[in-house]
């Protein structure tokens, strides 16, 4: 690699200046990723993986929550992270957490959409029958904000079907749990940070409803017509360009 490295034009000449290239890039992105408002649910995510840290397995479904999940989410050794991937079936979280609690014997943890867990939110009886440890975090915007997000860009903000009063709605997730007999709580996500062991971590399963603001976005993200390293937010043209020269 570094002989590769060395043969070409590159100003990079050796592996440990490639390593150096990468840090900086990481560095500069990372700050621009934590100075974006926009994304603070990446923050409740990174606090929820310390939260969940005791369990086997973490199933995701599908949505803005999955991007924050996988871009934030840290999980331990031997944790498995699973995702329904290009597939991308809304309602996969709920059951693979209750098959990975299964495949594994450990409290297993599930992150879904209000959208997405919808799907199969009748498993809640299987899981309250079996008595399943799973621990099940609803990240409600009141909204299908992935689609949202692109009719926003891509549509002239036209909200169809994905928007509170606007063809989409969804429920106090908190009570229908409560109604399956599971024990919930619903927070505000100003209030995340308050959560820690008394709720996610006894025993049997949990649910804790955390309500977001009902324009959310995940970012960073590519956009229609632009080449891939030039992602929204924007970052500054100077850092942009000197990241392209090397
Ligand atoms: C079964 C199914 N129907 C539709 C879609 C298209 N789709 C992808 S993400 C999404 C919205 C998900 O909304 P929600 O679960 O509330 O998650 P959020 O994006 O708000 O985090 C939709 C409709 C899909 N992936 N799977």
């Amino acid at each position: 690699m570094a002989e590769r490295l060395a043969d070409s034009e590159s100003r990079i000449s050796s592996y440990g200046d490639w390593l150096e290239v990468c840090r900086r890039i990481r560095r500069e992105l990372t700050q621009v990723d934590d100075e974006t408002p926009e994304r603070y649910p990446n923050r409740m995510i990174a606090y929820l993986s310390d939260q969940l840290g005791d369990t086997g397995a973490v199933a995701v479904d599908v949505g803005q929550h999955m991007v924050w999940s996988y871009q934030s989410f840290h999980n331990k050794q031997d944790q498995k992270i699973l995702f329904s991937g290009g597939h991308g079936a809304m309602g996969y979280a709920l059951p693979a957490a209750i098959g990975a609690h299964y495949a594994t014997g450990k409290p297993v943890a599930c992150i879904c959409g209000d959208g997405a867990f919808q799907m199969n939110i009748q498993e809640l009886q299987w899981v309250k029958r079996e008595n399943i440890p799973v621990k099940i975090v609803v990240m409600n915007n009141e909204a299908l904000g992935m689609i949202r997000h692109l009719q926003r860009d891509y549509f002239d903000c036209v909200y169809a079907d994905t928007s509170d009063g606007s063809g989409f709605s969804s429920c106090d997730f908190s009570d229908v749990a409560k109604a399956y007999g599971i024990r919930a709580k619903r927070i505000q996500g100003e209030d995340v940070e308050k959560v820690s062991g008394e709720f996610l971590g006894q025993n049997g399963p949990e649910l804790l409803e955390i309500m977001l603001e009902n324009g959310t976005y995940a970012y960073p993200k590519t956009c229609l017509g632009e080449p891939i390293h030039n992602q929204q937010p924007y970052i500054p043209k100077q850092i942009f360009d000197e990241l392209m020269e090397i």
